[in-house]
């Protein structure tokens, strides 16, 4: 594998790479920027184990020094929690200036996915990606997670798409740019915090073979870009749709009114959000993000075997 001067990957993930073992990448804005201290840093080391115990090996992955790195040690995992929102949050236009000046950045799903790529890891668990926010049509926020899922072939497990963001609008963007939108043993899309949106999937997938039998297919006829797979939220951690909803629409409406702009526009949501449900959208994030990291490393095995 021929790797860039910017890049290290940590050996345990190096080796596992080299050797066609499954790897599991995983993102540090989730860290620094979607949960607080120290719930992020706890979380974040639940779920290298969980990935672990499932039998793949975990890779996090984040900007330090300007070093883009594959595979974080623990102390570099908790440094990303207690700096939280103070760390850059490094999405596709960042990666250049940052590592230039040798500086640290949190990465998206973005550049999570380009670094992935760069590392030889085709596999990557998180939370929630980035979509088309609502009034998109006059403020032209989309995120760039979605231009990566176009370009970068990595496939992404998620618990589908917050209805802080405009879901049909979302959907249409990735179909329009070629993404498959994959749903895990659901035709619905789910909406992050509940089951259901009502908007459709493009496929239903019933196990981690189906899953990864597809992404082998669209990397082996070189189709290029990512895939999405949408993995509900389990039953018992899914919220009252009327609450989380409500929650929602009243953290949207004070963003407006700050004029929260940018990229400030999502941590600021999610944190309003967890303090408008008592701290309940968090304990049922949390759970979403075990439930990915458990199916994106049963997938990467399932990849793994199919050489
Ligand atoms: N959604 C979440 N938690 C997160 C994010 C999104 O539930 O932590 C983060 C991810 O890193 C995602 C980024 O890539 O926010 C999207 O930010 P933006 O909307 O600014 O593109
Ligand atoms: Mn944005």
């Amino acid at each position: 594998m021929k790797l860039n001067q910017y890049l290290d990957i940590n050996p345990e993930v190096a080796a596992a790479v080299a050797e066609g073992r499954p790897v599991v990448a995983l993102e540090s804005t989730i860290i620094s920027h979607g949960m607080p201290y120290p719930q992020n840093v706890e979380t974040a080391l639940q779920v290298e184990r969980i990935i672990r115990d499932a039998g793949a090996v975990p890779a996090t992955i984040a900007i330090i020094g300007g070093r883009l790195k594959a595979g974080l040690t623990s102390e570099e995992i908790e440094y990303f929690g207690k700096k939280g929102q103070a760390i850059h949050k490094a999405s596709r236009r960042d990666l250049a200036v940052l590592c230039a000046r040798g500086e640290d950045g949190a990465t998206t799903v973005t550049t999570t996915m380009i670094i992935a790529h760069m590392a030889g890891i085709q596999i990557f668990a998180t939370g929630g990606i980035g979509g088309v926010h609502r009034g998109a049509e006059t403020t032209m926020d989309i995120s760039a997670d979605l231009e990566e899922l176009a370009h970068t072939p990595v496939m992404v497990v998620c618990a589908g798409a917050k209805s802080i963001l405009d879901l049909g609008l979302t959907l249409e963007y990735l179909e329009t740019h070629g993404v498959p939108v994959l749903g895990y043993q659901t035709n619905e899309l789910p909406a992050f915090y509940t089951r259901t949106s009502g908007f459709r999937v493009d496929y239903r997938m019933d196990t981690p073979q189906e899953l990864a039998a597809a992404f082998k297919a669209q990397n082996d006829m070189g189709l290029g870009g990512g895939m999405l797979v949408t993995n509900p939220i389990p039953q018992e951690y899914s919220m009252d749709p009327e609450v989380i909803n409500k929650a929602i629409d009243d953290a949207v409406r004070e963003c407006g009114e700050k004029g929260i702009q940018g990229k400030e526009t999502t941590p600021f949501l999610l944190a309003r959000i967890a303090e408008l449900t008592g701290g309940n959208s968090l304990a049922s994030n949390i759970q979403l993000v075990f439930n990915n990291a458990r199916l994106a490393a049963e997938t990467a095995i399932a990849y793994c075997k199919l050489g």
